[in-house]
């Protein structure tokens, strides 16, 4: 069976793909029926995924509009997708930024799309993971998947992307301390953003210090001589832009050429269907039943009528066999396994493997 989508989004037709990320992101049950009977049609088709993280004001915004220009003028179709877990909060978003990517979001080789407003983290990696997808089978040469530097999101982007870029600030030696060594490890390239003006020199001697850092690393196998490296740059300039695109493309082709590309992919594969797994388990206690069943056990275990082992051993019998304990419920349809993969997890660590 097909699905009506699946011709115009394949064809490049926007608001085809734009529908299509609408039916990735709800969390009806119907929806994601239909959302994975498409994922399953999606012609095999694969862009460049480059992963860029970098806190508020750092720049990203300006990045990616001078930075995905220059792409899209040399012919290139570029996809923007934004991770950011804390939109609900924040109310804001990569549209709503006060930066709006303004020439970017006009070119009709781009499409930009900013985060759900969703501020789980599990939704909104699954989400994005189809999103990615779905931009390349609508043919996009380009998928920049960009994020706040906040808690976990870095991790799940660096999880997605082929090529993973930090932008970072010109700073002092002090500042420098403050990126966290796990996010230095996951970066391939470091870009130093506001390299122009006053803030010149300061720039080249915080590139010179991270490279420092970098070299400090352990070596991955998936590196090239001379990566990670450190770059300084200048979105509103243009200044350093060609370079970085040129030591993207040279990283993207050497691990494409030794098949580490191949490698890191099938490796995300298999996070993404662990995370899937994870997902369902989590969404299946979330289900009406398994949580009244689970407030009653919480309650017995809480007045000391129950050792908390068994309580959670009973819980877990009773997914396994939920018509033989069954006690008749009104929501009884509810909790059949095809809610699982249903979304309404509250839990984040889900998406962690
Ligand atoms: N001097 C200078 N300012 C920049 C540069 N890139 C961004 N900015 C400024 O930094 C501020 C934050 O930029 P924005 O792109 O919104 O950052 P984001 O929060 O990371 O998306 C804005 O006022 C930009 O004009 C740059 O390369 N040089
Ligand atoms: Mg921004």
């Amino acid at each position: 069976m097909t699905d009506d989508l699946l011709e115009p989004l394949v064809r490049g037709d926007r608001r085809a793909l734009s529908r299509a990320i609408t039916l990735v992101e709800s969390t009806r049950p119907d929806h994601r029926d239909r959302a994975q009977r498409l994922m399953a049609l999606l012609p095999d088709r694969q862009a460049l995924r480059i992963g860029m993280s970098g806190t508020p004001g750092v720049g990203k915004s300006t990045f990616i509009e001078a930075f995905g220009l220059r792409l899209t003028g040399a012919g290139l179709r570029v996809a923007v997708l934004a991770v950011d877990p804390s939109s609900t909060r924040s109310g804001g978003s990569i549209l709503g930024d006060k930066t709006r990517m303004d020439l970017l979001s006009r070119d009709p080789r781009a499409f930009i799309r900013p985060s759900p407003s969703s501020a789980q983290l599990g939704g909104v990696a699954r989400r994005t993971r189809e999103a990615v997808r779905l931009c390349e089978a609508a043919g996009h040469d380009i998928v920049l998947i960009e994020t706040v530097g906040v808690g976990q999101s870095e991790t799940l982007v660096a999880q997605m992307s082929d090529l993973f870029v930090l932008l970072l600030a010109p700073a002092g030696g002090d500042e420098l301390q403050g990126v966290k060594r796990g996010i230095m490890e996951m970066a391939d390239l470091i870009l130093v953003n506001k390299a122009d003006g006053a803030l010149l020199s300061t720039a080249r001697r915080t590139v010179a210090d991270y490279a420092g850092a970098l070299r400090l690393l352990r070596k991955r196998e998936h590196d090239p001589d001379g990566f990670p490296r450190a770059l300084p740059v200048s979105a509103t300039t243009g200044a350093g832009l060609d370079e970085a695109w040129a030591q993207m493309q040279a990283l993207a082709a050497w691990r494409r050429e030794h098949g580490h590309l191949d490698r890191l992919r099938a490796g995300q594969a298999r996070d993404w269907f662990l995370s899937e797994l994870r997902a369902g388990l989590l969404a299946r206690l979330d289900a009406p039943a398994a949580r009244a069943r689970i407030a009653d056990l919480g309650g017995q275990v809480a007045a000391g009528h129950l050792a908390p082992g068994l309580a959670a051993q009973q819980v877990l019998d009773w997914l396994d066999h939920p018509d033989a304990l069954r006690v008749p419920a009104p929501h009884a349809s509810r909790e059949s396994p095809r809610m699982a993969g249903t979304g309404g997890i509250p839990d984040a660590r889900s998406d962690r493997s």
